[in-house]
């Protein structure tokens, strides 16, 4: 994934992240601490990276898109501190350490993951100063509650029997909701227009999809000490999957045809859209 970690974009998300969850040396100082912990080490960050790409497809000031990109990221963390608990996956390694609840506790790790939700919204809302910075707002928020994040995970955790629907809702949800929303709001946030606006839709949707599946392959196949993060989890917890439906040769064909749909979709954003499209392509091989 290394074509989209523009040098610039990743040291000001990074920077950001670090100063909206420094504390402030009170009495809490401990639950900021626990909050950096899984925040601030390990992430690809692609939300953020793909917010900021398109941003900057149509405004140069990117930096006033920092806020957002990065609440994204703080949404993206939030769920999983919560996914690792014992009450949903129990997995003890993420982003290559200690999950927080191992290296901390549940009732922190709980809590650091609704207050890490809360900053999120606080830092958007700190930073919205006109009606498409609200429009990207809500566009965010819809994506990590029960339309999105929060419903896929309902879905994920409570119901094991699926069939191909069920599986892509779930995906569509839990995955695919906040990566799509990373590319709609950055197009809503620059102003974009509503073609612009369904070209991320689509070119997002399609990406988050493919991610999910190849996030399936990487459970089976992949290697826990370069993913930072077990394997086998998928079977642990006895999951119906699109690999456990379809098999590997037809989970990896389906990754190459969303990843064919995402890039079709970019043409409207002309020559700049090449980045996104080798992303694509990256994503088809990634490792972690
Ligand atoms: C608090 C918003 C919120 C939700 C609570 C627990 C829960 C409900 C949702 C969990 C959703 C979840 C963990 C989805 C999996 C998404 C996914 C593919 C994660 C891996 O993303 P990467 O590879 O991870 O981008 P890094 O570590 O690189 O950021």
């Amino acid at each position: 994934m290394s074509n989209l970690n523009n040098e610039n974009f990743l040291t000001e998300i990074n920077t950001f992240l670090e100063q909206q969850v420094r504390g402030v040396g009170d009495s809490c100082q401990p639950l900021f601490d626990a909050i950096r912990y899984s925040l601030c080490d390990g992430g690809k960050r692609i939300r953020p990276l793909l917010f900021l790409t398109f941003y900057s497809f149509k405004k140069e000031d990117w930096r006033v898109a920092v806020p957002f990109a990065s609440a994204i990221e703080m949404i993206h963390t939030a769920s999983l501190i919560h996914d690792d608990m014992p009450c949903m996956d129990n997995d003890d390694l993420r982003r290559g350490k200690a999950t927080l609840h191992c290296a901390m506790g549940e009732s922190v790790a709980m809590v650091a993951g609704d207050a890490l939700l809360n900053l999120a919204y606080e830092t958007m809302l700190q930073a919205a100063s006109d009606e498409n910075a609200l429009k990207a707002v809500q566009t965010i928020a819809r994506s990590a509650g029960v339309y999105g994040v929060q419903g896929g995970q309902y879905l994920d955790t409570e119901v094991s029997s699926k069939d191909d629907a069920l599986i892509f809702d779930t995906y569509q949800r839990k995955t695919a909701a906040l990566i799509e929303a990373s590319c709609v709001a950055a197009v809503q946030l620059a102003g974009g227009t509503a073609e612009e606006e369904r070209a991320a839709q689509i070119y997002g949707k399609n990406i988050g999809l493919a991610f999910q599946i190849q996030d399936d392959l990487l459970d089976v196949f992949g290697n826990a000490d370069v993913m930072g993060k077990a394997t086998g989890n998928d079977e642990k917890c006895k999951k119906t999957t699109y690999l456990t439906l379809h098999g590997a040769d037809a989970a990896k064909e389906k990754v190459c045809t969303l990843l064919k749909e995402a890039k079709d979709a970019l043409d409207v954003f002309g020559l700049q859209s090449e980045i996104l499209r080798v992303f694509a392509d990256e994503l088809s091989k990634r490792e972690k």
